[in-house]
């Protein structure tokens, strides 16, 4: 009588812990926090606001259910997504109608693209008001239509206890991505009976298929065959939880493996067959690898421009494996030979039980010539940076001694920008899930909030962010949360002050022109150690390089509040190697001006 299993294209979904009533009678907003109680829901992140309101009562009484009141709603999008980075699970804000859901529209376009599982629930204004361009009336669904994997909005009391069943099933399976649940005010008030669904009914969504063995056998009879294979790595291999998989196919062929911005951690760095980050800031040997390869094995990842550079130069040689559990991404952008839907775990699990057939026949892949290459390469442009001369701090410096000492075991969260890219490339990531960051959007203001949603969801785990001056200044506001909720993350601002990244673009290709980049940081408005101060933080500032270890130290001793630390780094530090936008990834540059010299592969 009280245990349900919810089946949806007959895949069950976990039921609702013992004792959820199957039916009783509650109002709308009551059901609403049944339902996420059903679905294990612990904590969420939000605002009230006059709309939701009748949420918020049910809500305050909820032994469950932890809300955690941010100071912004883009605070509760992003939290709720390092929170879904952090735990697997999906995350959850709630705004109220109008300005309260409009601001959460950054965060949902940033799970759509990175295909975070988020549920965003946002109150509307009554239905009968709908249209009538009412107090706080914004329609929040259309608004987020294309930024959404799907979109809801409840105006019967009776169906909220199963639209939100279904949201939670939509954003957790298949590609993940965010869901929007928009509830009017009288559908919360209402007198209504909490019913949990006996099975879903979601006509039209499929769940990916078993992966096509002949496929997967066609991509592994390439794998063996090829000379110069790469694992082109893709933040799908995370979403899969498929590192062990990947390890499996790693050892079986001894292929070279390059992780994508969203895909770093899903192989260990410090493994010899890693190559680093493909792409616009990757390293040498990865791009080189990919533009040689003549088997390109894309697991997870989308051929997004900032990888492929110039598309119809992007890999050239290269047969392309294309396994996504989306079929929307194959051939999207580059036109896969052998094309796999599927889950990246299935997939690979698949590849290495017929590399494992063929390896006991003898069948093995030779690469020693291609490693040959590839070595050549990576003793020739390893990553590097110049410390500058007058001994301030090298923002490469301080990005890598913080990953030194604080170790794998962390989260790393970074916001947009030059920091963004050197704490990709500087920072060795071991661990699945130890890199959290905005990729796909490239969303300014990610960090804080998202470090203090992983930390909420991992108290276990040390969080630190990695911001830069620009992006800390965008959503700062929630170190307030963090302070009174409890919630001692810690925050490396990266402080070159500048918008560093766009700087770099006009260093290189506007003349040196910096047109409003420039946030004068010698004026220290605001004081970051003050600010953080100001917020019940403890407030440290780095800015001699024979300081950097110690101030590490010091904030990793600081356990009981957050920490934010104010590294002041040289403004001229550029990321390298660059491959210009829109320009081949033949024509990257390991520094300015300096092209490599490629080696001729046969
Ligand atoms: C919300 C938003 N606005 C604008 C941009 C464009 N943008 C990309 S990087 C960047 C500069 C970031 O500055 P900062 O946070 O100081 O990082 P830095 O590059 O200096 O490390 C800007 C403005 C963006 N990505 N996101
Ligand atoms: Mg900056």
């Amino acid at each position: 009588m009280t245990q349900t299993t919810i089946t949806t294209g007959g895949t069950p979904l976990p039921a609702p812990p013992p004792g959820t009533p199957v039916r009783v009678p509650a109002t709308g907003a009551q059901s609403l926090v049944r339902a996420l109680e059903a679905l294990g829901v612990d904590t969420v992140f939000g605002i009230p606001g006059g709309a939701v309101l009748p949420l918020y009562d049910p809500l305050f009484d909820s032994r469950q259910i932890r809300h955690i009141l941010v100071r912004h709603e883009q605070g509760a999008g992003h939290a709720a997504e390092g929170y879904a980075y952090a735990t697997g699970k999906v995350g959850v804000c709630i705004a109220t109608s109008g300005p309260g859901a409009t601001n959460l529209v950054t965060a949902i376009a940033d799970a759509h693209m990175d295909s975070v599982p988020i549920v965003a629930i946002t109150g509307q204004v009554p239905s009968g008001a709908i249209g009538s361009d009412a107090f706080q009336e914004a329609d929040i669904r259309g608004i987020t239509m294309p930024i959404t994997k799907h979109s809801y909005l409840v105006t019967d009391p009776s169906e909220i206890a199963r639209t939100v069943a279904e949201a939670f099933h939509l954003a957790a399976t298949g590609r993940p991505g965010p869901v929007l649940v928009d509830v009017a005010k009288d559908a919360l008030q209402a007198a209504t009976e909490f019913r949990w669904p006996q099975q879903l009914d979601l006509p039209g969504y499929r769940l990916a298929p078993t992966p096509h063995k002949k496929k997967v056998r066609e991509a592994a009879e390439l794998l063996l065959s090829s000379r110069r294979p790469v694992l082109y790595v893709g933040g799908g291999v995370l979403k899969a939880r498929a590192s062990a998989e990947l390890a499996q196919l790693v050892a079986l062929t001894g292929a070279p493996v390059v992780t994508t911005l969203m895909a770093r951690g899903a192989y260990p760095d410090s493994a010899p067959e890693h190559l680093g980050m493909p792409g616009m800031h990757g390293s040498m040997a990865a791009v080189a690898a990919l533009q040689k390869a003549d088997l390109v094995v894309s697991l997870g990842a989308r051929f997004d421009d900032r990888v492929t550079g110039r598309l119809d130069s992007f890999a050239p040689y290269a047969k392309i494996v294309h396994a996504d559990i989306d079929p929307a991404e194959i051939s999207k952008n580059r036109k896969a030979d052998v094309p796999i839907v599927g889950d990246c775990k299935e997939v690979i699990a698949g590849l290495v039980a017929v590399l494992e057939e063929e390896r006991a026949v003898g069948r093995t892949p030779d690469l020693e010539a291609w490693w040959a290459t590839i070595d050549g390469w990576r003793t020739t442009y390893p990553l590097g940076y110049d410390d500058p001369a007058d001994g301030s701090i090298a923002p490469q410096y301080a990005i890598r001694r913080l990953g030194e000492l604080v170790g794998p075991d962390a989260l790393y969260v970074a916001g947009v920008g030059q920091h963004q890219m050197w704490a990709a490339q500087f920072i060795s990531y071991e661990q699945p899930g130890s890199w959290i960051n905005s990729g796909g959007l490239g969303t300014m203001g990610f960090a804080v909030p998202a470090a203090m949603g992983a930390k909420v969801g991992r108290p276990d785990k040390t969080v630190w962010a990695i911001d830069g001056d620009g992006c800390f200044q965008m959503t700062n506001q929630e170190l307030a949360t963090c302070a009174l909720e409890g919630i001692p993350v810690k925050i490396a601002v990266i402080n070159n002050g500048n918008l560093g990244m766009v700087r770099q673009w006009q260093t290189l290709f506007y003349g040196e022109r910096y047109s409003n980049t420039n946030l004068q940081a010698a004026r220290r408005i605001p004081d970051f150690v003050k600010l953080a101060d100001a917020y019940g933080c403890v407030g440290l500032r780095c800015e001699d390089a024979s300081d950097v270890d110690a101030t590490i130290e010091k904030a990793m001793s600081i356990n009981d509040v957050p920490v934010v630390v104010d590294f002041v780094v040289h403004e001229d530090a550029m990321v390298w190697p660059m491959v210009t936008a829109g320009t081949s990834n033949d024509d990257i540059q390991v520094a300015r001006g300096i092209a490599p010299v490629w080696d001729e592969v046969d």
